[in-house]
């Protein structure tokens, strides 16, 4: 009874992964910390769409670590957040964490989103054992520091979302093979122990025991800056859920991924595929879930 090798993503399973029915007696960090690693002066917006989406993922605490400089910015538009300022180099990228951060206190951690490769941060993330997503530069780090080795000497689940650019970067030998996407992006799993997200047009999701699932249904409008970003913050928002609960945390990949795509369409509908901007998929995310 192994399940199928290529599996399409149902939207009513997807749906039924999402923490929506919270439990009567619980309290803010019973429903997850989510810290999200952001940003730079270079693309300080970034961080902004990332956490927008990790809000609507419902999420009991948000911390964002943004360099120092940015910090009123981000205090200003998301005063839900706790903003974590942190030194930050020449280049106004993320040089450290502050020494009292302390990272094993999150039940997950997203990084990546327009940190830039001057950004020191990447190695405390990977040697810490707390489920990670990797996104944009947190990928690109990899890619330049050995991207197999330093992920199956991870302790805890490790999620992967590359674009297509930088699938090429990170697995350059699977990449030159003449197999099919959705094989290449298996293999990419099974050698790395990571769930990893190709996305694109046809997501694919691939799982360390080699399964794969697609996306059959999105739409083109969310082929536009910023919408990876929104991505990596509805994903860290509900793995840092799903790893306080006792749910696993691989459906909740397949439901950020199908969510994401949803509130694209439903955007897509009522504002034509010209009024999907990354923002406004933020949005869209709450009444994509509650108006099926
Ligand atoms: P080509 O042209 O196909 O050969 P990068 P990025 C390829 C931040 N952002 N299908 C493509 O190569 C991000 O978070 C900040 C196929 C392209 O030239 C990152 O930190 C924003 N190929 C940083 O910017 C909003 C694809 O990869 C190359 C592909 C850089 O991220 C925007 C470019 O990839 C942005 O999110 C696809 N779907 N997508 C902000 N407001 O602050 C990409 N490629 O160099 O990784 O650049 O994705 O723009
Ligand atoms: P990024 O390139 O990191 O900003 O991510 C782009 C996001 O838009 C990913 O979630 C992709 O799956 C999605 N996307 C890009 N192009 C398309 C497309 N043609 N159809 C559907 N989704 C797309
Ligand atoms: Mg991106």
């Amino acid at each position: 009874n192994r399940p199928p090798a290529l599996r399409r993503i149902v939207g009513n399973c997807a749906r039924s992964q999402l923490p929506l029915d919270r439990p009567q007696v619980t309290h803010k960090y019973k429903q997850g910390h989510l810290l999200l690693v952001a940003s730079s002066r270079r693309y300080s917006g970034a961080g902004l769409l990332a956490g927008l989406a990790a809000r609507a993922s419902g999420v009991g605490m948000l911390s964002i670590a943004v360099p120092e400089s940015l910090k009123l910015l981000y205090n200003g538009q998301l005063p839900e957040a706790l903003v974590v300022g942190c030194p930050e180099t020449e280049t106004g990228a993320i040089a450290a964490f502050p020494d009292e951060l302390d990272l094993q206190g999150f039940s997950a951690i997203a990084c990546g989103p327009g940190l830039t490769l001057d950004a020191a941060v990447v190695p405390a993330i990977l040697d810490c054992p707390v489920p990670a997503v990797l996104d944009a530069d947190g990928l690109n780090w990899l890619a330049q520091n050995g991207t197999v080795e330093r992920l199956s000497a991870r302790e805890a689940p490790t999620i992967l979302t590359p674009h297509p650019g930088e699938f090429k970067r990170l697995f350059p030998e699977i990449e030159r093979t003449a197999m099919q996407r959705c094989d290449r992006v298996r293999q990419a799993a099974v050698t790395t122990g990571a769930i990893v997200v190709l996305k694109g047009a046809r997501t694919a999701i691939a799982h360390p025991d080699g399964t794969v699932a697609f996306l059959p249904e999105s739409t083109p409008a969310l082929a536009r800056g910023g919408t990876g970003d929104v991505l990596t913050g509805l994903l860290g928002g509900l793995v840092a859920q799903g790893s306080v609960g006792e749910g696993a945390i691989a459906p909740l990949v397949e439901a950020a991924v199908w969510w994401h795509a949803q509130a694209g369409r439903l955007a897509a509908r009522e504002r034509s595929e010209l009024g999907v901007d990354a923002r406004t998929l933020t949005d869209y995310l709450i009444a994509s879930i509650v108006d099926l």
